[in-house]
């Protein structure tokens, strides 16, 4: 390394450079003459060599350049883009998504600025919609291929040297948030980085449960880099020593599985990871007096409720966000161990602490409880929906199947957002999944459209402000999350569609238990919907009016289907594909009771 005052060293390049490139002027300038076409080929590398790694004795970063060089430079301009063109295609022509309105072909032709201006005095533009989920996709695929960093608070367009939040990775929403939309929109591969993230995790969090806490397992705590830190850093109470990353981590694991059905993967990768961190669940959990069990302390990210004498407090008993957590990670290990026939024995004890949790609590307006206890909020409109954690992302609350506690869910938004909340970009991308899986598709556009219109800058990026990416993903997973759901164990076809896209369609969406999805809609109704199964199974369909629904396999043969409480489900058979359509009446009566 050059200290101060020595002389700078040639460029390590200039061989390079004097021997393939243009001629490189003493003042330190490229030039080319006489061509009527340059390709500039620019390589970036560090010495990182994995976060246990001394990165001083590290790998050198110019050999690993002037590799990355020597790959690429007999390759003609043309073939580079053509090979960048096909990698990028291969994850982004997977889904697609047309909302068009008509009449809003001009308004495509506007600058983005412009656009987003009109959205913000109450424009609509529905093609920007959808030019923010493909923007989303684009985002993920540059950001986070298998092999390099998970993305981060910038995902990998952070500009300062000195970034906010240290261009870390905030793992009580945001980190998690990045990778919402990977699963749905068919990008798992782009997920990679995370799963290896939080396997490095579970090796320093194993040394951080044992030291802070004399525990068993894993944990790691609100935040952490690419050295994987697990501890609790410095700062408020109200997020710096919240040990539940590690199990709400866990849950994108637990849906790899759910959704690509990777026994193999899950056995070997994943289930080891997740058992670690029940571990520790089991050890964090207390009883609390009454034969229940709570965390304690605990906090919920990163509120604060006021005591008696109006003084702010971060810490309590049992929060709502922690036992959602932990409840949803033991019900994974338990399902996952069931299973894969392992760990029998051991099923019984975390059933006992799952039966044992707190369950849910309502307030006295009808909302669910933030606390143990019905505290006064220090911020009634905060930006974290922390205790609505188990109805998005978990699947603890669900309207259908919890109708009170998702009541519950709807009045704590409804009181969060008459107090102002939603006003960071993650924060109203958050919203815009809750209302989906609330079913409100009139919610959820609001603030798709506020997400737009507030809180997205001229080049697309999410605003918190300042820029983090987390938005972007988060908004994208929304817009999914309103055309097709696939927790509870059914798919549910545009479950939040909101009056302002009447006519569309979504091609490629997954869901969970292995099925690609495509759904036509017209006049703010389905017109066809066409289910392709990677595995065999039972798959259960709500859809508006199925009732009128015929159903043909790919040979166009009826599917026998049976129909009952709103759902229609068949026997799907993997490799197989099945349309759903609008019959004449006949044909209808001859399905129905064929299974
Ligand atoms: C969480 C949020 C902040 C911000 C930070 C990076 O702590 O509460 O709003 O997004 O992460």
């Amino acid at each position: 390394m050059r200290r101060v005052g020595e002389p700078r060293s040639p460029s390590p390049f200039a061989s390079w450079i004097r021997t393939v490139g243009p001629r490189r002027g003493d003042d330190g300038r490229l030039r080319v003459s006489g061509a009527s076409r340059a390709t500039l080929l620019l390589t970036a590398a560090t010495s990182f060599a994995g976060y246990d790694s001394d990165p001083a004795a590290g790998p050198d970063p110019v050999a690993r350049c002037m590799q990355q060089l020597a790959d690429v430079s007999p390759m003609p301009y043309d073939a580079l883009i053509e090979r960048h063109a096909d990698s990028y295609r291969a994850f982004f022509d997977r889904t697609d998504l047309r909302l068009c309105a008509a009449g809003e072909d001009e308004q495509a032709a506007l600058p983005t600025d412009e656009r987003l201006a009109r959205l913000s005095v109450g424009g609509a533009d529905t093609r920007l919609v959808e030019l923010y989920f493909h923007y989303a996709k684009y985002l993920l695929i540059a950001s986070s291929r298998p092999g390099t960093q998970a993305a981060n608070l910038q995902g990998i367009w952070n500009h300062h040297l000195t970034p906010p939040w240290r261009s870390n990775y905030t793992i009580n929403i945001n980190t998690q948030m990045n990778y919402w939309p990977a699963e749905a929109l068919d990008l798992h591969e782009l997920a990679e980085p995370l799963y290896d993230l939080i396997g490095e995790l579970s090796v320093k969090g194993k040394e951080t449960a044992r030291i802070h806490y004399g525990a068993r397992g894993w944990t790691s705590h609100h935040n952490t880099d690419i050295w994987r830190r697990a501890n609790p850093v410095e700062g408020s109470a109200s997020w710096s020593l919240w040990p539940m990353s590690a199990a709400w981590l866990c849950r994108h694991l637990w849906e790899r599985y759910l959704y690509g059905g990777d026994r193999a993967a899950l056995a070997e990768r994943f289930y080891p990871i997740m058992k670690e961190a029940a571990r520790f669940a089991l050890d964090w959990l207390v009883p609390d007096g009454s034969g229940k069990l709570v965390t304690s302390p605990a906090s919920t990210p990163e509120n604060l409720f006021l005591d008696e004498q109006g003084r702010e407090c971060a810490l309590s008993a049992g929060t709502t966000m922690d036992l959602s957590i932990l409840s949803e990670l033991l019900q994974s290990v338990i399902d996952a161990g069931a299973e894969l026939g392992l760990d029998e024995a051991w099923r019984p004890e975390l059933q006992d602490a799952l039966d044992r949790i707190e369950p849910f609590r309502i307030g006295s307006k009808g909302q669910l409880l933030e606390w143990s206890e019905e505290f006064e909020e220090e911020s009634p409109g905060h930006r974290h929906f922390s205790h609505l954690y188990g109805m998005y992302p978990a699947e603890q609350i669900d309207r259908i199947g919890t109708p009170e506690l998702a009541a519950a869910v709807r009045r704590s938004l409804e009181l969060r957002l008459a107090a102002g909340s939603g006003h960071t970009g993650w924060s109203c991308a958050w919203l815009v999944n809750l209302w989906a899986r609330l079913g409100s598709g009139e919610e959820a556009h609001r603030y798709v459209a506020q997400l737009l219109a507030k809180s997205t800058y001229p080049n697309l990026l999410d605003a918190h402000p300042p820029f983090q990416i987390d938005g972007n993903f988060g908004g994208a997973a929304g817009i999914a999350e309103m055309l097709l759901q696939s927790h509870a164990r059914e798919l549910r076809i545009l479950p939040a569609l909101p009056a302002a896209w009447p006519d569309g369609s979504v091609r490629g969406l997954r869901a969970r238990g292995g099925y690609r999805v495509d759904i036509d809609w017209r006049d703010g109704d389905w017109t066809e919907v066409r289910i392709a199964a990677d595995r065999d199974g039972y798959c259960a369909v709500r859809l508006p009016g199925s009732e009128s629904a015929a159903f043909e396999d790919g040979a166009g043969l009826a599917v026998p289907f049976e129909q009952k409480d709103g759902r229609l489900t068949f026997l799907a058979v993997a490799g197989q594909s099945f349309r759903l359509g609008k019959p004449a009446r006949g044909r209808q009566d001859e399905q129905e009771g064929m299974l």
